[in-house]
């Protein structure tokens, strides 16, 4: 099995000498194996009942960082031998929000406002990101006039305290783990909501919903993975408390802890193909090429700037190819534009190198629902939901998953404002918002992005792509602090 959403070149010869991998939980710096996962959102009910179980039971089941470390050298050996099927190697991680951390450690403040504001209150929040590095915009997921989430299921408006990953090579693994969990916690917890994604089937699987190959950049870790060539090697800090870059952790067992963002986003995946058709009529163009720069790359996963015109399998997949570029020589846009989703939430070299990096984000998210029916994709419309549980880790929520959702993709400015941006034909540009996740709730912003139309190799076409409404739509979501296994077994289960 591999891990489809980390491409990440390990060290077989020298083991990590300064990252405590023992320590630290398995889905945060490799990602967990996984074909399928299971979120188990909940409740503790009985905080004596829950520190016993996990102290004694559950804590040993938990995969750390080593575990994944070996796992994936077992797997290159199988591969190595032609062995194609799928065996179990279940994981298990557990997270805590900022209720959790108050019932089983008593603490109020991980020194981070926005976990411990929370996900939900941080969702319908209108204020500007407090955060260093103005213009900032919110999260902006929609709210009624009372201020309610009205895209949010009730299950995550309510009372979690903690959720437990469980993945695995198949189902049936991943079923049994969850069973077994939930035997242990018993009473102690009440479940308040449970959903299971799985990777994609067939040529399908890596995709995402709407048909691009996920999980193609990632940072590299210093001192655990090589980089492949254009990949970033960011320093652990920036993902676990404890090492370099990352802030100082206001709590001294916050070593080899992490924050976790999970995000339950619906897409609309017939609207969105529909769109791409009547959009591509509209400004005369592909369809094939609108969606590519769209996002930024084709769906084999091959970057614009590498292969403007048409995709190239031959990139897509490769690892050693389908990082190895930036934007630095594409200033006019031409080959990728500046409100493609990667370039909005990557934008590198646009902007000083620090500036970037100190933004990164390690993703390990799964898509959920079924494929799209016959039915669905003839009407054009969704009838069975599906999408993207969206899971990203870093040491900063505000300065890293919510600056990239708020100050790159919500803001119709961004790259523009900071570092003048202009047309091919030298005229000044408004970026518009990320046409995958941006959050414009009109009037206040307008849902569009600039640029459609390439002007590859030259040209100076001066388009607008109006998006109609948002394909991505967010349906909950949580904040998390993923804790070392030693700070579960001392702190937090005692
Ligand atoms: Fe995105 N998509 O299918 O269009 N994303 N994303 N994302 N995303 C990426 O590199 C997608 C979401 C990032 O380093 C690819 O893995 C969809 C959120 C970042 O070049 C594709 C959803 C946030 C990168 C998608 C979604 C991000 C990235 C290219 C929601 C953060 C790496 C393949 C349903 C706020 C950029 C790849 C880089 C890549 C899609 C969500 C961030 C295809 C459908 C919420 C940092």
């Amino acid at each position: 099995m591999a891990n489809e959403t980390t491409p990440q070149q390990l060290d077989a010869v020298t083991p990590p000498q300064t990252l405590e991998l023992t320590e630290i939980q398995g889905d945060i710096l490799l990602g967990l194996q996984k074909f399928v996962e299971c979120f188990v959102f909940f409740e503790i009910k009985d905080t004596a009942d829950f520190k016993s179980a996990l102290h004694h039971k559950i804590l040993r089941r938990i995969t750390t960082s080593q575990v994944v470390r070996l796992r994936e050298f077992e797997l290159r050996d199988l591969k190595a031998q032609g062995k194609k099927e799928r065996i179990p190697l279940v994981g298990l991680n557990i997270g805590f929000t900022n209720t959790g951390m108050k019932k089983l450690a008593g603490v109020d403040d991980l020194g981070d406002s926005s976990f411990k504001a929370g996900a939900k209150s941080r969702a319908a929040d209108k204020n500007p990101i407090a955060g260093p590095g103005a213009p900032t915009l919110p999260i902006n997921d929609p709210v009624d006039a009372a201020g309610n989430l009205t895209t949010w299921l009730p299950e995550f408006t309510g009372a979690i305290d903690g959720v437990f990953l469980i993945t695995g090579g198949t189902e049936e693994a991943v079923q049994k783990e969850t069973q077994k969990v939930l035997d242990i916690a018993g009473a102690s917890i009440s479940v308040t909501f449970q959903e299971t994604g799985a990777s994609r089937p067939g040529a399908e699987r890596g995709h995402e919903h709407f048909g691009w190959l996920d999980g193609v950049s990632q940072p590299a870790v210093a001192d655990l993975t090589t980089p492949f060539p254009g990949q970033d090697l960011l320093n652990a800090g920036r993902f676990v408390f404890g090492y370099q870059d990352s802030p100082a952790p206001k709590l001294p067992w916050m070593k080899n802890g992490s924050f976790m963002v999970f995000r339950r986003l619906k897409q609309l995946a017939p609207e969105f193909d529909q769109f791409l058709l009547d959009a591509a009529k509209a400004l005369q163009m592909d369809p094939v090429i609108l969606g590519a720069r769209m996002v930024g790359r084709w769906k084999s996963g091959a970057p614009m700037e590498l292969t403007p015109s048409q995709d190239d399998m031959t990139i897509g997949g490769d690892p050693q190819k389908n990082n190895n570029f930036d934007f630095r020589d594409d200033q006019a846009q031409r080959r990728c534009p500046f409100g493609a989703h990667i370039r909005k939430t990557n934008p590198r070299g646009d902007l000083p190198k620090a500036a970037v990096d100190s933004r990164r984000i390690m993703r390990a998210g799964i898509p959920f629902g079924p494929e799209v029916s016959d039915a669905e994709k003839a009407a054009g419309t969704t009838q069975q939901e599906r999408g993207l549980m969206f899971v990203c880790y870093q040491t900063s929520i505000l300065g890293q998953f919510e600056f990239v959702q708020g100050t790159w993709a919500n803001e119709p400015q961004f790259v523009s404002p900071i570092f003048t941006k202009t047309r091919a034909d030298g005229s000044p540009i408004t970026v518009g918002i990320d046409p995958i996740i941006g959050q414009a709730q009109p009037p206040a912003v307008a849902r569009t992005t600039d640029e459609p139309v390439p002007n590859y190799p030259t040209g100076s076409v001066v388009s607008t792509l109006n998006l109609p409404q948002a394909f991505v739509v967010p349906t909950g979501g949580g904040y998390f602090f993923m804790p070392s296994i030693s700070a579960l077994r001392d702190v937090l289960s005692v």
